[in-house]
């Protein structure tokens, strides 16, 4: 099976998530777009063209073109602030027992003088969206890769995995935070027990539904998913006095 951290992300929610990521696409919203579009103008071009990510293909419009001026007058400031050297969008790839693990890094080199990976986020609201993370699923791209990299000796011991936020608003110049993730030897063994979670799983013949109507709420797969719609049809009651 091959396997790639954005589907391991999901199993930490729901084992038929991972499943489900493992078949079905989920269409490229318009953050999504907007970032790919951010990555090649700071780091270079991975062979996405900007044009189809801004426009669909079709000729832009003025709007859309104001737009892609803003992403390059962003893509600049970055540029000066943050001082980068290294390959922009490298695959790399290892295996445990039997699992092909891959994955593309945005950056992997020296950044304001340390050895980092490092991933760009264009996100609608760094604080909203960033400073209330605080599930290993929401950062497992930091173990991930850093596994992947050693395992496969790219590197020799784990390094720092720098998020690069960046947020996507109309400012004249872009909110920047980094955000930092250090990781462990006990970690890279906290993530080999989620691999041996999909091999047992993959042995077992399913990857059972664990449904909650929170989870479900926000799973992408739930389109796909008898459980998530079943739970998500019962009303929720709120007690009002509880609240905060
Ligand atoms: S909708 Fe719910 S049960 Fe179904 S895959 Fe998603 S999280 Fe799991
Ligand atoms: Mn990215």
């Amino acid at each position: 099976m091959v396997v790639h951290q954005s589907n391991i992300r999901h199993l930490l929610n729901c084992p038929k998530a991972f499943q489900l990521s493992l078949e079905s696409e989920i269409t490229r919203s318009r953050e999504m777009a907007d970032g790919l579009i951010l990555e090649q103008l700071v780091f270079g071009s991975k062979g996405n063209d900007i044009e189809e990510l801004l426009s669909n293909g079709k000729k832009p419009t003025k709007a859309q073109l104001e737009r892609l001026a803003r992403f390059e007058r962003f893509a600049d400031a970055i540029r000066k602030r943050l001082k980068f050297g290294g390959y922009p969008f490298m695959k790399i790839g290892t295996e445990y027992k039997g699992l092909i693990l891959e994955g593309e890094m945005d950056f992997f080199g020296v950044l304001n003088g340390e050895q980092v990976i490092a991933d760009l986020k264009f996100t609608k609201s760094i604080d909203r969206i960033w400073m209330t993370k605080t599930r290993k699923a929401d950062f497992l791209q930091a173990v991930a890769y850093n596994y992947i990299a050693k395992k496969s000796e790219l590197i020799k011991g784990y390094i720092p995995f720098v998020y690069i936020l960046v947020q996507n608003d109309t400012s004249e110049t872009p909110l920047i935070k980094l955000v930092r993730v250090v990781v462990t030897d006990a970690d890279a063994k906290w993530f080999e027990s989620i691999l041996d979670d999909i091999i047992l799983f993959e042995t077992y013949g399913e990857f059972p539904a664990e449904p909650n109507e929170y989870k479900c709420a926000k799973c992408p797969f739930i389109a796909h998913c008898a459980e998530g719609k079943s739970v998500t049809k019962e009303p929720i009651t709120i007690e009002f006095g509880g609240l905060e």
